[in-house]
């Protein structure tokens, strides 16, 4: 999903130290005592040694204001003071006065003085190989290597590999702090790549069930992509301001990509994406009004297939009127449909290289969930919304509003799958009735059915298995569960324990770009 801004309505996002909601910078009012206190000489005797002493995290993850966006300052204070279960953050309750707790909180919603590096020699250095000798080209297990699940349980900071037939675990693995967004796979499913917040990517090799390699890319990362020839990663970057390259062979970096415009200004990237059909990679920029594509098609010499130039990496640069905050691509890569700030939406052709039309998308729009099929003989776009209590349907040949279809409340998560006649929402940013998914029948285009698969709990991030015949729901609990349902009866078929499971993710549907989930 691409959700390019906060939104502030979600009060059940996963952060640092404690779930929590979005940080508001005047929600603590300090105890006088704390402005008195070093709270760097607490930081670097307390903090240092799992947080580094520049702040940009080594064991513990990095503790700067971008960083802890997603976590409220008495969150924080409670984790200083009492630690965090299932982490090895300890309390510091009965060592640290309140005032000092305070102090240190104080400290880490202050910026650095100075951007921190992090370039090719930082990158570098961080790099670790955990596997280099070779390991076997087939899998270790009897399950269809395709028709597996990767769990991401933000609870405890770990992956599941679920088989997607017996829905049994076969392992679960330790990753890194907090990750986000979805998972990346090679083209053939063997490996996938994933992208922590603090700017970690890993790549596991799924056949034989181990860690290969992980690299520090940034220090505070939106997420990545793998190109579809499956040779080169792409990450976006919040901090620094830069675009990187890796080659996925040893997650070595190739390139660096500093976001700036003509000016000088320097931007955050929003999230990039691989667009297979073009051969690129797109990504949108946070702070200036463009959209940059980068071909990864190298040159080859076709009577001899031999490579005679390895892509570049410069950024083919679409200026834009607006800004984009959150947005979608058609199937053929030709289109973006991206919400600007004023809630207008706007299509882009890909190929000319602007805009060609708007689109009506009131409210705030979730288009990174959007999913798409064919109603009536036409391709339609359906995507929550996460300020209003509707699912907005688009035709995407005339990108005109098809329906509005009234939900229970906003939503966050979307999905579908060719072999099913129904589409599945949550209430995720709703005030009420969160433990609600909603069931939209896809040619009636109304809501046909409601289930609460844990009465009282948020339900979430729905995902079919490979033949579209089970749907995977969510329990955003620490002690969650996904709960299985047969997508046709919409009965639950089984109910497997997991730590916060944010968001699951079927290998096949993956890898064959379904048009039900995400890429
Ligand atoms: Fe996400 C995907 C942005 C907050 C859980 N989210 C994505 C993607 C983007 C994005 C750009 C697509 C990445 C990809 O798959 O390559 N998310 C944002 C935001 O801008 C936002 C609103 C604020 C922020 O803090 O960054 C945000 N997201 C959250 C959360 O708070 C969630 C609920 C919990 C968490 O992990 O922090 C959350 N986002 C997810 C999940 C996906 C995701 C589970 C993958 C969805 C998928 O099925 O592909």
């Amino acid at each position: 999903s691409v959700s390019l801004r906060p939104h502030p309505l979600n009060t059940f996002f996963l952060c640092l130290l404690a779930a929590s909601s979005f940080a508001n910078a005047a929600d603590v009012a300090l105890a006088p005592a704390a402005a008195k206190i070093d709270g760097n000489a607490l930081y670097q005797a307390n903090c240092a040694s799992c947080h580094g002493a520049d702040r940009l995290g080594i064991n513990g993850p990095a503790l700067l204001p971008g960083n802890l966006e997603r976590l409220r300052r008495p969150d924080a204070i409670k984790t200083i003071a009492e630690g965090r279960i299932a982490t090895q953050m300890p309390g510091f309750g009965d060592k640290l006065s309140s005032a000092e707790v305070t102090a240190l909180t104080e400290l880490i919603y202050t910026p650095l003085a100075t951007t921190p590096a992090w370039g090719m020699r930082e990158m570098r250095a961080s790099r670790i190989a955990h596997q280099t000798g070779k390991l076997q080209d087939k899998p270790v297990f009897k399950a269809d290597p395709l028709n597996l699940f990767i769990v991401v349980e933000l609870g405890d900071h770990h992956a599941t590999i679920l088989d997607g037939d017996k829905f049994e675990p076969i392992t679960r693995f330790a990753t890194r702090y907090a990750l986000h967004g979805g998972p990346k796979f090679s083209p053939d499913g063997r490996y996938v790549y994933f992208a922590s917040r603090d700017g970690w990517v890993a790549k596991y090799d799924i056949w034989n069930l181990k860690l290969i390699s992980e690299i520090r890319v940034g220090i505070n990362t939106r997420n990545l992509a793998i190109s579809s020839d499956g040779r080169y990663a792409m990450i976006a970057n919040y901090l620094p301001h830069t675009m990187v390259v890796l080659d996925t062979k040893n997650l070595t970096p190739l390139k660096i990509v500093d976001v700036t415009d003509d000016s000088g200004k320097s931007s955050r990237v929003s999230a990039v994406y691989d667009a297979a059909p073009r051969k690129s990679f797109i990504a949108a920029l946070k702070d200036i009004p463009e959209v940059w594509e980068f071909s990864y098609d190298a040159k080859t010499d076709r009577l001899n297939s031999k490579k005679i130039e390895e892509p570049s990496f410069q950024p083919r640069r679409l200026r834009l009127d607006d800004y984009l905050d959150d947005f979608f691509f058609d199937a053929s890569y030709q289109h973006l449909i991206g919400s600007s700030r004023g809630g207008v939406g706007q299509v882009i052709d890909l190929d000319a290289g602007k805009k060609i039309t708007s689109v009506a998308l009131p409210g705030m729009p979730h288009l990174g969930s959007g999913i798409t099929w064919e109603y009536q003989g036409k391709p339609v776009l359906a995507t929550p919304n996460l300020k209003e209590a509707v699912v907005t349907i688009v035709d995407m040949n005339t990108w005109q509003t098809e329906k509005q279809i009234p939900t229970l409340g906003p939503g966050f998560f979307m999905r579908s799958h060719e072999n099913t006649p129904y589409a599945w929402v949550d209430v995720f940013n709703g005030t009420k009735d969160r433990d609600v998914i909603q069931i939209i029948d896809k040619q009636k285009l109304e809501v046909i059915a409601q289930l609460r698969p844990s009465p009282g709990k948020v339900a979430a991030h729905t995902e079919f298995t490979r033949d579209g015949k089970y749907a995977l729901v969510s329990i955003w609990e620490n002690d969650g569960e996904l709960v299985i349902y047969d997508a046709k009866t919409l009965q639950v078929v089984k109910r497997l324990p997991m730590k916060k499971p944010s968001g699951k993710y079927n290998i096949f549907n993956k890898i064959s770009r379904s048009a039900g989930t995400s890429h």
